[in-house]
């Protein structure tokens, strides 16, 4: 059911919605919420009135319908248009922003943001921004270097765009992994738990968006430049996959999804089903079977009798 009343056929429909966008946009995207309740309170003296409106002159004879307004129903009355809502709709950035607010009511609630969201909201112009790989070089050094203080024995790779070679990348996926766990052990999520705080606390992770137990999703910060400028927050994940899944895991997140698509189905041609996960036969009657061994990337081009390519010759 929905919450909102049904709207009210009134003689000025036209002028009433016209003031109505106004509104909201002046709330959702200039954040202006005077100017907001201004339109909304001519609109609402507008939407009583008992008669068709002839002019602008004749509005402002209403309790809050002021000089500005009678001009805008005067264009509107004789154009059938408003300059001023053209533009707004226009714009990109006032349409999506109407368009968010519409579907989450994430500009009325902000209060009722989820953290995830709202770290987005604070992060918003930075996590726009892709990544020069110099950069990805200098945090793949970070992580690698406290994962392995921690445990020489952690196995850790930054796998995406980045991987491939990508000159940017948009985030930072890393994949974690350590002998003493596999699908077959019990879970260990003290692995990955250690893992994000001492990036914790090394200041290079900011923020959590959600921590499972398997599963990290946060923000990360390179260390201020020489001359005190500060680098973009920027979007990590890292997943802790168990040993013997490790090197599917590898393959997919290294992608690109288009060479994944390809590999996947050269794979059923060959008579496997390759997942994030594993890689497996599939029986005649297309049942898979039990998960192959895999040690390497290359086990995995070698079931299905492909050339191994190099990340950098997986962009499809
Ligand atoms: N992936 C996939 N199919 C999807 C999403 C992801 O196969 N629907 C795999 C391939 C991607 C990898 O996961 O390369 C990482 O996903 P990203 O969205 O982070 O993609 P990239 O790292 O390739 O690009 P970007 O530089 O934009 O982060
Ligand atoms: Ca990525």
């Amino acid at each position: 059911m929905s919450k909102r009343k049904a709207p009210q056929e009134s003689l000025n429909q036209g002028i009433t919605d016209f003031l109505m966008e106004l509104a909201n946009y002046e709330r959702n995207v200039s954040r202006a919420i005077h100017k907001y309740n201004a339109y909304r309170k001519a609109a609402s003296a507008i939407s009583r009135y008992p008669s068709r409106i002839q002019s602008g002159a004749e509005a402002k004879k209403l309790d809050g319908v002021g000089a500005k307004i009678a001009e805008k129903i005067d264009e509107f009355l004789s154009t059938g248009k408003l300059r001023k809502l053209e533009k707004i709709r226009q714009d990109d950035t006032s349409a999506s922003i109407n368009f968010l607010t519409r579907v989450t009511g994430i500009g009325k609630n902000e209060h009722k943001l989820t953290h995830h969201q709202r770290i987005g909201l604070k992060y918003f112009e930075d996590f726009e921004k892709r990544i020069p790989r110099e950069e990805m070089l200098q945090m793949q050094e970070i992580v690698l270097k406290e994962v392995k203080n921690l445990d020489p024995d952690y196995i850790a790779t930054v796998c995406g765009s980045f991987r491939r070679g990508a000159e940017s990348s948009g985030d930072m996926d890393v994949l974690l992994t350590h002998p003493t766990f596999t699908s077959e052990s019990s879970k260990q999520s003290k692995l990955l738990h250690k893992v994000v705080e001492q990036l914790e606390k090394v200041h290079f992770v900011t923020d959590v968006l959600s921590k499972g137990d398997t599963k990290f999703m946060g923000v990360c910060q390179l260390p201020n430049k020489e001359d005190g400028a500060s680098y973009p927050h920027r979007r990590i994940d890292i997943r802790l996959i168990p040993k013997d899944q490790y090197y599917c895991g590898v393959l997919y997140f290294t992608g690109s999804d288009l060479f994944n698509k390809n590999m996947r189905a050269h794979a059923l041609e060959m008579g496997f089903t390759i997942n994030e996960y594993t890689i497996r036969p599939l029986g005649v009657t297309g049942v898979a079977g039990e998960p192959l061994p895999v040690e390497c990337e290359e086990d995995i081009f070698d079931y299905i009798q492909w050339k191994y390519r190099e990340p950098k010759d997986r962009s499809e």
